[in-house]
């Protein structure tokens, strides 16, 4: 069975990394496995900022060979798909899923998979791919877990990524016309490209004290969003894009949020990469520079324990005093509690680190962990991309007869 027609719905439940998601993985399903792909989004505004050449007022279009669809009422009377991702649980309409029920009956059922948010915990392995019934209707559905071991569903990457990547860090005429590009100041001698993409809650004042004690010139670059104006307030300077503002050693500049492949080529430019969320998490592993994750604050603080296991992973094989520099700052970046899910890691009682003196050790550590991240990408990238393995997955589902 070709299965060629695909349907993935992406409610935006709050900023973008679920729109980031579903339009990475709509854009390669269609690019690299010739799949007809109408991508569903309750919000297409969020979507333009990542591909600017969406259109928000209209209902569908074609964009990088996917059809974009708008998700409102109209949706559910639309033909069900061959394949159907429902996005993080964002809940079908009633319609459609009465649709794929028709087609079961008529022994066509689609395949239905619930595409999860990525974590690094044990228990993904053992729920990536399990079915549930639908109480009513009947139909099967499979959650995919991305993820970072053999057992789960992998992580998005494109064919051909790491070589994008690596010509273009190898190409410094490439780099500087991007920088102009965006508006960024060419590179000084020496200097230290440190970019910054956070939470409202992320600490940043702790980092520019901690960036001007740096002994090289350093540039924050730091696309339009919640640090800007904390950023801007630093340097006296506007919060707007074009903005540059210069205190000692550091030197600071406001870049317009950027599409979606140029946030690549911003991230494999930059020295150290302060990222978020899942899918930017995820970009700045593939660019093979040092990361510093702010995961997405979760009830209950169950993001302890990803963040933790993420470390965990990541960390393996890092020698002292690395290894804990970068546990540490990490924790003191996502503001993680004292006798939190992060004591495993042995970093020792919060209580006792300063954020100065824990960034003074992460920032001396960074030659090292730059190698440490080209390998850890190469090793990552040994695994089989997301989207391969869920056409291969949904492939067997439906042979199987599974769904
Ligand atoms: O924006 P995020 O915080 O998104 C999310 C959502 O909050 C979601 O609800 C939550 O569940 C999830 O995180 C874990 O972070 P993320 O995932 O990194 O998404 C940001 C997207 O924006 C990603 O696709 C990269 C892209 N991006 C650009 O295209 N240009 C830019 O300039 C920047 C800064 C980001």
């Amino acid at each position: 069975m070709a299965l060629k027609r695909w349907d993935v719905f992406c409610r935006v439940i709050d900023n973008y990394g679920d729109v980031g998601v579903t339009w990475r993985l709509a854009r390669q399903l269609a690019a690299e496995h010739a799949r007809a792909v109408r991508l569903w989004v309750d919000d297409l505004e969020s979507l333009e900022r990542l591909c600017p050449g969406i259109d928000p007022r209209l209902d569908t279009q074609r964009a990088h060979g996917v059809e974009v669809r708008l998700w409102n009422d109209a949706a559910g009377s639309a033909q069900p798909a061959d394949v159907v991702i429902e996005a993080f649980a964002c809940e079908l309409p009633a319609a459609y899923c009465a649709s794929m029920a028709g087609h079961a009956a008529a022994g066509r059922a689609p395949v239905w998979v619930n595409l999860e948010y990525l974590s690094a915990e044990e228990w993904v392995s053992g729920c990536h791919g399990m079915p549930s019934v639908h109480p009513a209707l009947g139909l099967t559905k499979h959650f995919y877990f991305p993820g970072f071991s053999a057992e789960t569903g992998g992580l998005l990457r494109e064919r051909g990524l790491f070589e994008a990547r690596d010509a273009y860090q190898a190409n410094p005429a490439a780099q500087a016309a991007f920088w102009q590009r965006i508006g960024v100041p060419p590179k000084a001698r020496n200097e230290w490209r440190v970019s910054l993409f956070s939470y409202a809650r992320a600490p940043v004042k702790d980092l520019l004290t901690g960036l001007s004690a740096h002994p090289h010139p350093v540039r924050l670059i730091v696309p339009k969003g919640p640090s800007t104006a904390l950023v801007a307030d630093w340097f006296d300077m506007a919060a707007e894009p074009g903005a540059h503002g210069s205190l000692g050693n550091v030197s600071a500049s406001i870049v317009p949020f950027v599409e979606q492949p140029d946030y690549d080529r911003l991230l494999w430019g930059c020295d150290l990469n302060f990222v978020r969320g899942e899918d930017s998490f995820v970009r700045a592993q593939w660019a093979g520079r040092p990361l510093v994750w702010q995961i997405y604050p979760q009830s209950g603080q169950v993001h302890e324990a990803k963040l933790g296991e993420f470390l965990r992973r990541y960390c393996h094989g890092l020698h002292e005093p690395r290894r804990q520099s970068v546990g540490r700052f990490m924790a003191l970046w996502n503001g993680v509690s004292p006798g939190s899910a992060l004591d495993p890691l042995g970093l020792g009682e919060p209580g006792d680190w300063s954020f100065e003196e824990v960034w003074r050790g992460f920032a001396a550590n960074q030659s090292a962990l730059r190698l440490h991240a080209e390998e850890w990408a190469w090793k990552l990238g040994e695994a089989r991309d997301l989207a391969a393995q869920l056409v291969e997955f949904s492939g067997k589902v439906a042979r199987n007869g599974l769904n």
